[in-house]
């Protein structure tokens, strides 16, 4: 993966301007005093005719796949995934171009009902995805009822918006098919879920307006007929960005994205949602990248767990991000890793603001739905 643009230098605001969609040219050139639709403008957009181009939200509720799906469908590791709720805590943009398409998917953190100033950061992100969002992806589980829903006006917002709405019931390789005739999800589930027909009815009633694809995110299933439907739904437009564009962080935050994932698979309980991973140092040397992290966590009796017998854990913790990250840089690296205890990282504005979850001029909050 060598797409990201790493200029240190750059403050996280210029690197949005930079990572400004081309759309907004157009809000440009009319304040500019130019009219949209100027015919020697329209001359040098050859080459454009009959592109699609758009941003494709994927929100849902925790742990139906929805990072799983990202990946599947960039075909690189963009966002991580884990077997625990609310492991996705950023907006995360994943861009595939194709001849006549490109896609701008935006993976975001599961839908809650937000307990501390972090979770409202993360919420903040699904509103804004929503807001920008020209088709929306709603994506759920063959295990979740619609009435189950976390959050009722994000789902009433669905309901009644006339943007594009794809229903995407992951992880349908669990019930029951010809090679596995009694499925996966153990007598209870089965009989509490029932067939597709009954899940995929179940979500048509609650949803009218969506148009509804059961997939397997993980196996790649109905994935060809999941990107037909959300072609058809783009706008007419050029591309949105250039074309290698993979995804918009600097390679430091897939660094501490990495690292989390690893706390998110070792430790149990409250550990892996009361840490976060800050990259305090990332110096490319060539064939070497050296890396310098560190773990804040919320309570001084968290910190043994985290660093274990003489060091052990926290050694064992460290060799495994540290060859995922080598996978994903393909260089060698070297990892550093410290513990520190930082008791109210999740609610002070100052912290989360420096660990990239607040809006511009520190509100959570977002209007745009
Ligand atoms: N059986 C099955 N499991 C899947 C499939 N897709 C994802 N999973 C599993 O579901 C779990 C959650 O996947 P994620 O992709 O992290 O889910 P998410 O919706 O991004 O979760 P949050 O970020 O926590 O909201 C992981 O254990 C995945 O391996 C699928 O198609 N089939
Ligand atoms: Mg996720």
């Amino acid at each position: 993966m060598e797409d990201y643009d790493d200029d240190e230098e750059l403050s996280d605001q210029h690197r949005a301007m930079l990572a400004a969609p081309a759309k907004k040219l157009d809000e440009l050139l009319k304040d500019a005093g130019i009219e949209f639709g100027d015919p020697t403008l329209m001359e040098d957009d050859q080459g454009s005719e009959g592109f699609r181009a758009g941003f494709v939200s994927i929100i849902g509720s925790p742990n139906v796949g929805k990072s799983t799906l990202m990946n599947s469908l960039v075909g690189e590791r963009v966002s991580i995934v884990t077997s625990k709720q609310q492991t996705t805590r950023h907006q995360i943009m994943g861009v595939v171009t194709g001849e006549d398409f490109q896609i701008v998917y935006y993976d975001t953190p599961g839908v809650l009902r937000p307990n501390y100033k972090l979770q409202e950061g993360m919420m903040a992100f699904v509103k804004e995805s929503l807001g920008d969002a020209d088709v929306v992806l709603l994506m759920t589980d063959v295990f979740e009822d619609p009435r189950d829903f976390p959050d009722q006006q994000i789902f009433e917002h669905m309901q009644q918006s006339r943007r594009p709405l794809l229903l995407a019931v992951n992880k349908i390789d669990l019930l029951p098919n010809a090679t596995h005739p009694q499925g996966n999800l153990g007598k209870d589930a089965l009989e509490r879920v029932g067939t597709l027909q009954d899940v995929v009815a179940r979500w048509q009633a609650a949803l009218p307006n969506a148009s509804i694809i059961p997939i397997s995110a993980r196996e790649y299933f109905n994935l060809d007929e999941l990107l037909a439907s959300l072609k058809e739904e783009l706008p007419p437009s050029p591309p949105l960005y250039p074309n290698d564009t993979l995804t918009d962080k600097p390679q430091r935050f897939f660094a501490s994205e990495l690292i989390r994932e690893k706390l998110f698979t070792s430790y149990s309980k409250e550990i892996p949602y009361s840490c976060e991973v800050s990259v305090t140092g990332f110096k490319d040397q060539g064939r070497l990248i050296k890396i310098n992290s560190t773990i804040f966590t919320t309570r001084d009796s968290h910190v043994p767990i985290l660093i274990g017998t003489k060091g052990s854990k926290l050694k064992e913790v460290g060799t495994q991000a540290r060859l995922d990250l080598e996978n994903f840089f393909g260089k060698k690296i070297y990892l550093e890793m410290r513990v520190k205890v930082r008791k109210d990282w999740r609610s002070n504005l100052k912290d989360l603001s420096a660990f990239g979850y607040m809006q511009q001029g520190g509100e959570t909050e977002n209007t745009k739905i």
